[in-house]
């Protein structure tokens, strides 16, 4: 049609029949490529084109804070493989949005951060603009691409780049720089339809090679204590019934990391989950899929991994990825899908299982452990402690396994990890790469909008704080979010006093006994105070059957945690003698 018109008509005449400007092009070229939900906070200069993006059928969801709006989207990102928007104002807001921006790409999450700025050629020649900040070069270091946008005929392509960049190869964050001045550039609207590009095969899939999966069948095969670790980076690709394939047809254990259980459930007969420790230090060969040797696995090396020799194959998108902590002997680079598609495909009827030996000491352990941890569980005692209050939990997560459960905190985020069993992939969001505290909210939201599903939200007391204020945002909207806060009385213990012996309190306690239910009141939505695990399992019932808003504050022990859960062994120490 647009052909026959510029057939018929010359183009200046085109355009003073029909105008388009900056405002609709950008929304235009989000819905063509399939965005259906931004997450920001409005003001200068993005408040219209926010409410120009509602009135073109995008839902746009107003937070508080761009922090949260931030790791909305970037867990928006991480749920569909679909780039989640952020949206924000210039300088001030841009920088509270830049942190989720960071911490997506550090986790590689897909997510746009589109952030409106002052004035090129004031903020160039630094005259005092307005909210003056040269976003685009703060925002480079911290993402994995970075665009300006200057002259409305670019921001088909400006999108197009901003959205590969973030989906394909290894996801991340992309940062989209709009000044105030490009939203209101005008041209002709036929030639602003033609600008628009819709990004066809925006992740494509990368096959590994040949060689690469043979050396890695070679090696797994010659396996006596096989181990596979799964990371998020597998739960991401939504390939789930091909790792399950591949993991029973090979009949290696597996360990999920934080976000990948529920991949394959928690209670699947080759989860080691529960035999970490020793699945770590024994194993001979180790298959990582889409999970990185950082720190959350001890660089690969030293007394976690023990002395028995250990051969690594990876599986990963990222060809740096590989060596980057110790060797890897068989190096399998591509998407996940393809790889483990690969690997089936080279895994013959007569695969053998590994030594009974092995699967028997692994099991045994697993046993143990659950054994071990079984009464814990049961105890239903005022104050709860950690173990009774995640009891509750546990059981309301095996009857309802479509929650979506959210965490963070110190000891409610690691023994939360533990004892919370998954049975559904892509079910567990938490802290991540980072251990950072504040994504709860802004996930919480997110996973509530993008799935329709039913969120519980596990928070520390400290934890829940940093994004606390978005409970409004959740009574707002009416989402069907659970929060409950694991209310110590501070970070990781309500018990500490000054040590300076002044009257200030200890830097890490709070308000002895908070209400937290009671800011939920504030806001309409459900607030319930609860002293044990069995009135903490009728809340969350309730909560979940209700679908409405709502906020538990759960009394726990104030001296039950331990000082940064389980990872106190990171604190650096002092020579001198605590006071
Ligand atoms: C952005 C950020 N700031 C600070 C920290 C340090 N930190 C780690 S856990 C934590 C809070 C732990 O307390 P809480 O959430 O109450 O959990 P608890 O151990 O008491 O259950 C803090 C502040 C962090 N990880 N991220
Ligand atoms: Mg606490």
């Amino acid at each position: 049609m647009a052909d026959a018109a510029e057939k018929t008509m010359p183009e200046t005449a085109t355009a003073e029949q029909e105008l388009t400007d900056g405002f609709h092009l950008i929304i235009d070229a989000l819905k063509l490529n399939g965005v259906k939900t931004i997450y920001g906070v409005p003001g200068i200069p993005i408040t219209d084109f926010g409410r120009m993006a509602q009135a073109e059928g995008i839902r746009v969801i107003s937070f508080r804070h761009e922090q949260h709006a931030g790791n909305a989207a970037a867990i928006a990102g991480y749920l569909t493989k679909q780039p989640g928007i952020c949206l924000t104002v210039s300088a001030p807001g841009f920088l509270n949005g830049l942190t989720a921006l960071a911490n997506a790409t550090t986790n590689c999450f897909p997510m746009i951060l589109i952030s409106g700025s002052s004035e090129r050629e004031i903020v160039d020649l630094q005259q005092g603009d307005y909210e003056e900040m040269d976003q685009l070069a703060i925002a480079k270091p911290l993402c994995k691409a970075a665009f300006r946008v200057l002259h409305a005929q670019d921001i088909g392509i400006g999108v197009a780049r901003a959205i590969r960049a973030a989906v394909s190869g290894r996801p991340g964050g992309v940062y989209l720089d709009l000044p105030a001045k490009l939203f209101s550039q005008v041209m002709s609207a036929d030639a602003g339809a033609k600008s628009l590009v819709k990004v066809i095969d925006p992740a494509p899939a990368q096959i590994p090679a040949p060689d690469a999966i043979k050396r890695a069948l070679d090696v797994l095969k010659s396996a006596k204590r096989p181990l596979i670790i799964l990371g998020k980076g597998a739960a991401y690709a939504q390939v789930d019934d091909k790792i399950r394939a591949l993991v029973e047809k090979s009949g290696i254990p597996f360990l999920p990391m934080s976000m990948a259980k529920g991949l394959l459930p928690d209670t699947h007969p080759q989860c080691a989950g529960a035999a970490r420790s020793t699945v770590l230090k024994e194993s001979d060969v180790v298959m990582l899929i889409g999970a990185r040797l950082n720190w959350l696995l001890s660089h690969g090396k030293g007394k976690t991994w023990g002395n028995a020799p250990k051969k690594f194959v990876q599986i990963d998108i990222e060809p740096k990825e590989m060596d980057s902590n110790v060797e890897i002997v068989a190096p399998v680079v591509g998407d996940i899908g393809s790889c483990v598609d690969a690997l089936l495909a080279g895994m013959d009827a007569k695969w053998p299982t590994p030594p009974a030996e092995w699967i028997d000491t692994v099991k045994a352990k697993r046993d143990d452990n659950i054994a071990k941890m079984a009464p814990k569980l049961m105890k239903n005692t005022a104050p709860m402690d950690f173990h009774g209050a995640l009891g509750a939990l546990r059981t309301v997560i095996k009857e309802r396994p479509d929650i979506i459960l959210v965490n963070e905190g110190a000891n409610t985020l690691d023994l939360a990890r533990g004892v919370i069993d998954m049975y559904q992939p892509r079910k567990r969001l938490d802290v991540g790469t980072w251990g950072v505290m504040g994504i709860g909210m802004g996930f919480a939201i997110a996973a509530a909008i993008e799935t329709g599903k039913p969120v519980l939200a596990v928070e520390g007391d400290s934890a829940f704080g940093f994004s606390g204020m978005e409970i409004e945002t959740i009574c707002r909207y009416k989402l069907p979010v659970c929060v409950v806060i694991f209310n110590n009385n501070g970070i990781y213990r309500g018990t500490d006093v000054n040590t300076g012996g002044g009257d200030d309190p200890a830097t890490t306690v709070f308000v002895k006994d908070s209400r937290y239910d009671l800011m939920m009141q504030a806001f309409g939505g459900e607030g319930v105070h609860v002293t044990t695990p069995d009135e903490l399992k009728r809340a969350v019932d309730a909560a979940i059957d209700s679908g409405k808003p709502t906020l538990i504050n759960a009394a726990i022990d104030p001296t039950a945690g331990s000082e940064s859960g389980r990872i106190g062994n990171l604190n650096p120490q002092s020579v001198v003698k605590k006071k």
